[in-house]
């Protein structure tokens, strides 16, 4: 597998506190065209569970922390994200699964789309098909 590969979005800080931000082209090698963002999910519970056909995302542990497994069809990963000075870069086909949310988790998705299901394998045997014929 492509190793993880983990953003280090700049830290300004001083005796007011800490202080990060994220541009495009600078930080984010992709055009942000959506922002979403999970909360408030139960410690036992999962998200994901898929893969997509063309998205980018850059996934941002903003409060709390999550575990993340990727699975490229070939190898698995995990990367447990709590910081909001780090993002997670998935670009290419990857089967996802985010859990272990701690109660104050708020995992802030950019992605280099809109959201279409069409963009979505939710079934991993299609999944496994598309990366084996890539
Ligand atoms: C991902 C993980 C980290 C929308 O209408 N607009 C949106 O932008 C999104 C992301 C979802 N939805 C709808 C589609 C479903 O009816 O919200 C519902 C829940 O979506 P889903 O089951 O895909 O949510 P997660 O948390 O399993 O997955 C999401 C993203 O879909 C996915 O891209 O990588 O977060």
């Amino acid at each position: 597998m492509n190793t993880i590969k983990i953003i280090d979005f700049p830290i300004i800080q001083d005796s007011r506190g800490d202080l990060s931000f994220i541009e495009n082209n600078d930080h984010i090698p992709f055009a942000i065209k959506r922002v979403y963002y999970l909360y408030n999910v139960p410690a036992n519970v999962s998200r994901g569970g898929h893969a997509h056909k063309k998205l980018q995302q850059v996934l941002v542990a903003m409060s709390g922390s999550f575990d993340v497994s990727l699975d490229d069809g070939s190898d698995k990963q995990m990367v447990t994200l709590n910081s909001p000075a780090q993002g997670l870069l998935i670009n290419h086909p990857m089967w996802r699964e985010l859990k272990n949310f701690s109660s104050d988790a708020v995992c802030v998705v950019l992605a280099s789309e809109l959201y279409t299901e069409d963009d979505y394998y939710r079934d991993y045997d299609n999944f496994l098909a598309h990366v084996r014929n890539a």
